[in-house]
């Protein structure tokens, strides 16, 4: 294949930098679940996508939904996307790229038919901001959106079913939104959002684990006091307990190779400069390869948070808001993906990702598997985030190839779609 895929690199990147333009912030791009940008996001991607011969729709967890035929009535799909939704101050890159890459394979087809469909989604949540849960959107197609998480209210006490009708949307056609059985299998280029690419000069990377990880919500309850007549020894300060945690938190995942543990959300009530802390409201992000590293590591927190707490007569609780299992890419999927980086002249580097995508959920219900495309700086969730205009074209290539060698792929056509 001699294609030249950087003009349509370029185009690639700049739609990217174009949906980072649809914020809810005015400087900085935030994108959160259903937020008014989101259908902003919708508009524009679908200008992309009908051109292409794509039916378009959004599901009722505000997914969009983009359907390539395949060359005959009836013939199977396989599915290519990533996440709409962003962090706060975020790049980019990260979702959004899978998503406007995806489209870029439609369009080099011109037109040609596969004997499979391609359905390009754009999730409308994988981050967590809004509700402090992730993957609403990739946990429509595979069924677990139910009441509870339903239920589950924002900052302002709006339910993500309350959010989802303010969107437009009917939160009772959810189950709509589910897999249909025909999918072959879950394709999600990505950015690696890590250094690990960049140190081995490489442009793609070959992913065949996604790590598990656990988000969870802390809360230490002290006593509010006044700042100037409160002796120390008097105190039991829920902060001052908190702050503690935190750094015994941060030792602990020091000390273990491959863990990591983050604090990335502190809240001090009733928060004046004047008033000990009375209850200090604490998340924990924490990830590792070994699920049993993992929940080990947790529990060990968790008992440190209570010994922390009860040391300084104060009371501690958390609550779970992701107990997500290490999810295994499918083997053949990736094979398939490692052929085609290297048809591209690209040395693949097979690696577990760090962060966690919507290709974990979907592997629940149909084979799943990534491609990694290099972070320069190692740099993610931040607008210094980038990529490099080479390793794009070198994705929409390997992306081309892989189509190819999937239609002409007995097994992978003749599998039976698990979904
Ligand atoms: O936090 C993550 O793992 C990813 O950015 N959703
Ligand atoms: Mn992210
Ligand atoms: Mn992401």
């Amino acid at each position: 294949m001699t294609e030249d895929f950087s003009k349509l690199a370029e185009e690639v990147i700049a739609r990217c930098r174009k949906l980072a333009t649809f914020s809810e912030d005015a400087g900085g791009t935030r994108r959160t679940f259903l937020s008014a940008p989101l259908r902003d996001c919708h508009r524009e991607v679908s200008l992309w996508m009908k051109p292409l011969g794509m039916t378009v729709s959004v599901d009722a967890v505000g997914n969009l939904r983009g359907i390539y035929p395949g060359a005959s009535p009836g013939a199977p799909r396989i599915l290519i996307g990533s996440h709409l939704d962003s962090v706060p101050n975020a790049g980019a890159f990260d979702g959004i790229l899978g998503v406007v890459i995806a489209i870029g394979l439609v369009e080099s087809l011109d037109g040609q038919k596969l004997p499979f469909g391609i359905e390009v989604v754009g999730f409308s949540e994988e981050e967590g901001v809004r509700f402090g849960v992730p993957f609403i959107g990739s946990r429509a197609l595979v069924g677990r959106v139910d009441e509870e998480l339903l239920r589950r209210k924002d900052a302002n006490g709006i339910s993500i079913r309350k959010a989802i009708q303010d969107f437009g949307l009917n939160p009772n056609e959810i189950s709509r939104a589910v897999l249909s059985d025909d999918c072959l299998g879950y394709f999600e280029f990505h950015i690696e959002q890590g250094p690990v690419l960049e140190s081995l000069g490489r442009p793609l990377g070959v992913v065949e684990a996604i790590v598990g990880q656990n988000r969870l919500e802390f809360v230490f309850s002290g006593q509010a006091n006044h700042a100037g007549t409160t002796p120390m020894n008097l105190r039991h300060d829920a902060l001052a307990a908190a702050a503690e945690w935190i750094v015994a938190v941060e030792t602990l995942a020091q000390r273990a190779p491959g863990l990591v543990a983050t604090v990335g959300f502190v809240e001090a009530k009733p928060g004046a400069t004047n008033v000990i802390t009375g209850a200090a409201r604490a998340t924990l992000d924490i990830r590792h390869a070994s699920d049993r590293v993992r929940t080990e590591s947790l529990d060990e927190l968790i008992r440190q948070a209570e010994s922390i707490a009860a040391r300084r007569g104060l009371t501690v609780t958390w609550k779970t808001l992701l107990a997500q299992n290490a999810v295994a890419m499918d083997p053949f999927m990736t094979e398939q993906i490692e052929k085609a980086v290297q048809k591209s002249g690209c040395e693949p580097h097979r690696m577990a990702s760090g962060a966690g995508h919507d290709a974990m959920i979907l592997a629940e219900k149909v084979p799943a598997a990534m491609i990694f495309l290099r972070s320069p700086g190692g740099i993610s969730h931040d607008p210094s985030e980038s990529v490099h205009l080479d390793d794009v074209a070198k994705a929409l290539e390997c992306g081309r190839h892989l189509l190819m060698q999937l239609a002409a792929s007995r097994e992978f056509l003749g599998r039976t779609c698990r979904a």
